[in-house]
């Protein structure tokens, strides 16, 4: 029985390690909050603590609209202030103890967005996160 040359076995392992990379990728990241598919808007449920935002990951795609709707569970005061990829101000809003609030945003362009509590010193504490725009 012969044995298979070194380059195509190379080339197999090649292809199998290729194919688990694709099914990695397509597989849900643990701890990244997945928008549906859909085009329309998409509600996205965030909670604010002492001091974080929870989910502080979120995947979605270029040119979805997301509900940004947070509640504030902490007794102080938060802040949602969002950032397109050039860092332009999209959004803020201030989190009053105890209540719900919400804002939209739209992802035109494909890239990071990210988000933080603007109140002194929180986002150092952790009150931050970010919203990946996958290109279409
Ligand atoms: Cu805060």
């Amino acid at each position: 029985m012969r044995t298979q040359p070194a380059p195509i076995k190379f080339a197999a392992v090649l292809a199998a390690a290729v194919l688990l990379l694709a099914l990695f990728a397509c597989a849900p990241r643990p701890g990244v909050y997945q928008v549906g598919p859909g085009a329309g808007e998409q509600i996205i449920h965030i909670i604010a603590t002492n001091f974080a935002f929870d989910p502080e990951q979120i995947a979605a795609r270029q040119g979805q609209v997301l509900i940004l709707r947070v509640t504030n569970q902490a007794t102080t005061t938060h802040n949602l202030t969002v950032r397109d990829p050039q860092e332009n101000i999209l959004a803020a809003i201030d989190l009053p103890a105890g209540s719900s609030s919400e804002t939209r945003i739209s992802l035109k362009e494909a890239g990071v967005y990210s988000f933080y509590c603007a109140k002194p010193f929180h986002s150092g504490l952790g009150m931050k996160g970010r919203i990946e725009a996958a290109a279409f």
